[in-house]
């Protein structure tokens, strides 16, 4: 059974004078097994990504370089995440509408996912989401 709450995880970082190492291990330092990494950059100011949900993909989102926002939406509220640290992510469960904006210049944003990639795992239309989610107004 998947976490069900949004949640920060501070992952692992070996600290030496010639840089620093942070450690993801699946089903060690996030609850899942990894089944993909993919990565976004070269994001254009103003822009914003996600604006959907996932019925059953689970994901680790860290601010590799700069910072951005996340804006989760349970079905119920919506809570914002700032991500600014390379050794931080952020735990996103099924059924949660993901919203990233505020970009700094030449942030990059990782996601360590659960599953590959699946467009039929996808929820892309919010009235379809608050159906699913229980029946409240469209985020
Ligand atoms: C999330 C945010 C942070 C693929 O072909 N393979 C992939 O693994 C992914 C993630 C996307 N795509 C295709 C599907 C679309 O044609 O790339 C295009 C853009 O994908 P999407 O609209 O999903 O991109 P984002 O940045 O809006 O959302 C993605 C994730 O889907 C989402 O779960 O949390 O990154």
């Amino acid at each position: 059974m998947p976490y069900q709450q949004p949640s920060l995880v501070r992952l692992p970082v070996m600290e030496e004078p010639r840089g620093d190492l942070a450690i993801i291990e699946g089903g060690v330092h996030i609850p899942f097994a990894i089944g993909r990494v993919y990565y976004i950059y070269k994001i254009p100011g103003g822009a914003a990504r996600g604006g959907h949900a996932h019925r059953t993909l689970q994901q680790l989102v860290v601010a590799l370089a700069g910072s951005f926002d996340v804006h989760i939406d349970n079905g119920t509220s919506t809570v914002t995440y700032h991500l600014d640290r390379a050794h931080t992510g952020l735990l996103i469960p099924p059924m949660h509408w993901r919203t990233l904006d505020s970009f700094t210049e030449g942030s990059v944003c990782l996601v360590v996912a659960s599953d590959g990639y699946d467009e039929a795992d996808y929820i892309r239309d919010p009235d379809e989401f608050s159906r699913e989610a229980g029946g409240r107004t469209a985020p």
